[in-house]
């Protein structure tokens, strides 16, 4: 069997979010999701993350279950309203002592911390008053940006602006899947551009408070979209524009693609984008996070009513045959080497992290035990690809898996288990899956096997 072995110093993580893990609310301000979380029929079950996996209390539990597993670095997210709880004003001390505690523990395990300022859980209050839609927001999350790195940037290597900004964007204001839960289209680009407003001017304020040696990212959802025939191929064109390019394009400082304004005509004139908010977007960063699942397949048809592609609504999505996750996410490990080299082909050169991949299934536990082959199965495809691309010459530096812990899922709750670690929840008893093991012993060995 050959060995699919990753360079010296390849960094192998875990991923969580705040509202995922952390329970502990009553010690923070209130976010959207947790007003988002509380109203009925918006989460399966009608699940809150109020305690969630308890991580609040049992940080300390949990990083020693990291280094078991050997873990090189933990990617976790500060909660906004921990720090502000209203979004604005001064910090509050005991929210920052918290992450503190975190991340000197992390430090004493040898724990490489990995920080994301926003991974969605905006103060309430910003969102009374406009949210993302408002161009505010990215000055309020400029701010914040520099009390928590005024606090941690002494000892946190790795700072990540945003997570994932297509779903905040599109998800929380196009069709309402996720917090606040607006379907307006048109605030939906809005939102796009203050987010990447608010990635820039965070930058930009990170790079003011944090030591050179400090590492600024953002991490992006990209989406490897293919026509399912080639009458699709235009819709492939404009849903790649709005699920990478509209990004992208900014980031690297090439400005808003022509034909994404040019798609979103009908909704906007784009006059939010100011003079010279291109170029605050494109100020340098050192690493690019990518998030990948699964990969996306598009065809002419109608659309959801709400759908998140604005402008799109005579595109539909469609689910290749094949294996699915419990999401009902097609498997297909190809998209995660075309997004990687498309980055290494078509962008300026930059160091990139897998900051997040995994699965969710349907996991038993039996005689102390989750036998989740399938998740094994999964993360080796993806790893076996990644490796490939190492090969292929793209700047891959390390892989996190989502998720260290299950959690809770967003508009599923807690009915999706992505762990590597089972959660039972009523007990908040940790238990290693067979993957938790299977990691730990490709951390352990910095490879995999070839895949047959
Ligand atoms: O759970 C989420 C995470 O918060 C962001 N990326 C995708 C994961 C799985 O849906």
């Amino acid at each position: 069997m050959t060995r699919l072995v990753f360079p010296e110093g390849f960094v192998w993580g875990a991923a969580t979010a705040a509202y995922q893990i952390e329970g502990g609310v009553d010690a923070r301000g209130r976010s959207i999701w947790d007003t988002f979380a509380h109203t009925p029929g918006k989460i399966d079950g009608g699940d809150t993350g109020d305690v969630a996996a308890d991580h609040y209390h049992r940080y300390g539990a949990d990083i020693a279950l990291m280094r078991d597993l050997g873990l090189s670095a933990y990617r976790f997210s500060v909660a906004w309203p921990r720090v502000q709880p209203t979004g604005r004003g001064p910090a509050n001390a005991a929210g920052l002592d918290f992450y503190e505690r975190i991340v000197d523990e992390l430090l004493g395990q040898g724990i490489a911390p990995m920080l994301t300022l926003y991974h969605w859980d905006l103060p309430q209050e910003l969102e009374d008053v406009g949210g993302w839609a408002e161009r505010d927001t990215a000055a309020r999350f400029a701010e914040y940006a520099g009390l928590v790195a005024a606090r941690l940037g002494d000892r946190v290597p790795g700072w990540t602006t945003l997570n994932e900004p297509w779903c905040s964007a599109f998800l929380g204001y196009a069709s309402g899947v996720h917090a606040p839960g607006r379907t307006e289209p048109a605030a939906a680009l809005r939102a796009a551009h203050h987010l990447m407003l608010a990635h820039g001017l965070g930058t930009l304020a990170l790079r003011d408070a944090l030591p050179a040696s400090a590492e600024v990212s953002i991490v992006l959802n990209l989406a490897a979209v293919s026509p399912a025939s080639p009458a699709a191929e235009d819709a492939a064109r404009r849903i790649d524009g709005l699920a990478n390019r509209i990004f992208l394009d900014p980031l690297f400082g090439a400005g808003y693609p022509a034909d994404v304004l040019q798609d979103t005509a009908a909704l906007t004139d784009w006059g939010f984008v100011h003079a010279g908010d291109e170029s605050i977007i494109a100020t340098p960063i050192d690493l690019l996070g990518v998030n990948y699942y699964s990969p996306t397949v598009v065809d002419l048809g109608e659309g959801e009513v709400d759908g998140p592609w604005p402008g799109c609504a005579d595109i539909r999505t469609v689910t290749p045959a094949g294996p699915t996750t419990s999401m009902g996410w097609p498997i297909d490990a190809r998209g995660l080497g075309e997004i990687l080299a498309r980055l290494r082909d078509d962008y300026p050169p930059i160091p990139i992290m897998i900051t997040e991949n995994g699965a969710a299934f349907d996991d038993v536990v039996a005689d102390d035990a989750v036998r989740d082959s399938d998740r094994v199965a999964y993360l080796h495809q993806h790893l076996a690809v990644a490796h490939e691309s190492l090969r292929k010459g793209v700047d891959l530096r390390g892989y996190f898996v989502w998720s260290l812990l299950d959690n809770f899922e967003w508009a599923y709750g807690y009915a999706k288990r992505f762990g590597i670690v089972h959660v039972d929840y009523a007990s908040q008893r940790r238990l290693w899956k067979d993957s938790a093991y299977w990691y730990r012993d490709v951390i352990k060995a910095n490879g995999i096997n070839g895949m047959a």
